[in-house]
């Protein structure tokens, strides 16, 4: 059976117990996978007949029971793009994307919510909420609807992009903006779930949300044949996303799949960056940022609950963490959009833009076969992406307008008999 623990503590709550933080000391849980069914199923090869590369592909992986019928859009199963012209541009032999904007709701949140909300109803729950930067409300929005259960959302106040903000409030749910930022949303909802018991909180403090998201770490080592990349880059806000890829790699490593691990290497916005600031310094605490700013408004995030465990997932790989600035973000994302064809959204091309950085500062070397995870999908934040491109040429609706316009001359039609 699998179990819940405490990162801390190692205090052990059982899978069907709602418990959001540890009754001991208050830190957060883990999930502790039912390690023979993972092997038995590794064993007999179960799990790749069971599905395609996909989230549920790894069902005897998730701590959910056999008999509950799953909550699903068809998640996870994204692309692993080897990425030769980028990789040329950055001085790179090997390099990959894998494109989580290819999930249903358009990021890898999907991966988490199809886990998490399965868990709510298998709970009973019939009302969910989150706090969220805007991808997590629109996955959320979008899963809530597909199980049929009400869903509340508190987003900041005018600081999420459109994409998301539209799917959140096609998909029914109850939107509040709050006047303020993240961790502030954050902490009313933390409270109001605990106030309010029947209301099931889906943050990635949410451990079940975790265990989904975890397969992106599984899927990486199947696509690349079991040969775990040398490096994983992905960008860190509430930093349960690079604690979910490090679970992944190491559950495979500890059931004999894999012979090596990814060093970790986590993306920050300069203006929003406690987990890089303190790997860079040695410190094994974070220092929250209270007015955290970027453009990458998905990653807009000071105070990272699962800070934690996304330390330990950097220092245990020998991974690192680098912090980039706004400038940098928008000029990868539009190198990646222009170089591979890969629309993402900016908080999604810090890791592009990280990858960057670390070559140019020779902590990345040129032969490391480097996989970059794009979290998020460009049509999130059409907005950012118009401003600063370059802008359509109007013409009149002529042959010679066109023309002019693309600098070609006018030429007389030879009419072939
Ligand atoms: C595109 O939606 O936190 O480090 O509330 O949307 O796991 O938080 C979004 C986070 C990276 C950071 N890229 O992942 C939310 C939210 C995109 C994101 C992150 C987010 P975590």
């Amino acid at each position: 059976m699998s179990y819940q623990e405490c990162i801390n503590c190692h205090t052990k709550y059982g899978i069907d117990e709602i418990v959001y933080f540890c009754k001991k000391c208050g830190d957060i849980l883990e999930i502790k996978m039912d390690m023979e069914r993972a092997a038995e199923a590794v064993k007999t090869g179960d799990h790749k007949k069971k599905a395609p590369l996909s989230v549920w592909r790894y069902r005897d992986f998730m701590p959910i029971h056999e008999a509950t019928n799953v909550v699903t859009l068809s998640e996870g199963g994204t692309g692993l793009h080897r990425s030769e012209r980028l990789g040329e541009a950055l001085g790179l032999t090997n390099l990959w994307i894998k494109n989580e904007g290819e999930n249903p709701t358009g990021s890898f949140k999907d991966r988490g919510m199809t886990v998490g909300v399965t868990k709510a109803v298998e709970l009973g729950a019939r009302h969910v909420i989150c706090a969220s930067t805007g991808n997590t409300s629109a996955s959320l929005a979008a899963y809530a609807a597909r199980a049929g259960i009400r869903c509340t959302v508190l987003i900041p106040s005018g600081k999420i992009a459109y994409g998301k903000l539209s799917q959140a409030m096609i998909h029914g749910a109850k939107v509040l903006q709050v006047r303020g930022n993240f961790d502030e949303a954050l902490e009313f909802v933390l409270k109001l779930a605990e106030k309010h018991r029947s209301i099931y909180l889906l943050n990635s403090i949410n451990p079940f949300r975790i265990e989904g998201q975890k397969s992106l770490g599984y899927e990486i080592c199947e696509q690349l044949d079991y040969d775990a990349p040398d490096r994983l880059i992905v960008p860190v806000g509430n930093a349960g996303n690079i604690s979910a890829i490090w679970k992944g790699f190491s559950e495979f490593y500890k059931l004999g799949l894999l012979n090596k691990l990814p060093k970790m290497t986590g993306i920050q916005a300069a203006g929003s960056a406690p987990i890089a600031k303190a790997i860079k310094s040695h410190s094994n605490k974070i220092v929250p940022v209270a007015e955290p700013e970027t453009v990458a408004t998905a990653i807009r995030i000071g105070a990272p609950v699962s800070w934690k465990k996304a330390l330990n997932a950097i220092n245990e790989s020998h991974g690192t963490a680098e912090t980039v600035t706004d400038e940098e973000i928008l000029d990868a994302q539009k190198l990646l959009a222009q170089v591979e064809g890969i629309f993402v959204e900016p908080a999604s091309a810090s890791s592009i833009a990280g990858l960057k950085k670390l070559v140019r500062n020779g902590i990345i070397n040129k032969n490391e076969r480097v996989v970059c995870v794009t979290t998020g999908h460009g049509l999130k934040d059409p907005d950012t992406a118009i401003k600063m491109s370059e802008k359509p040429v109007e013409v009149d609706a002529e042959m010679s307008a066109i023309e002019n316009a693309l600098g070609i001359k006018a030429q007389v039609a030879v009419i072939q008999r």
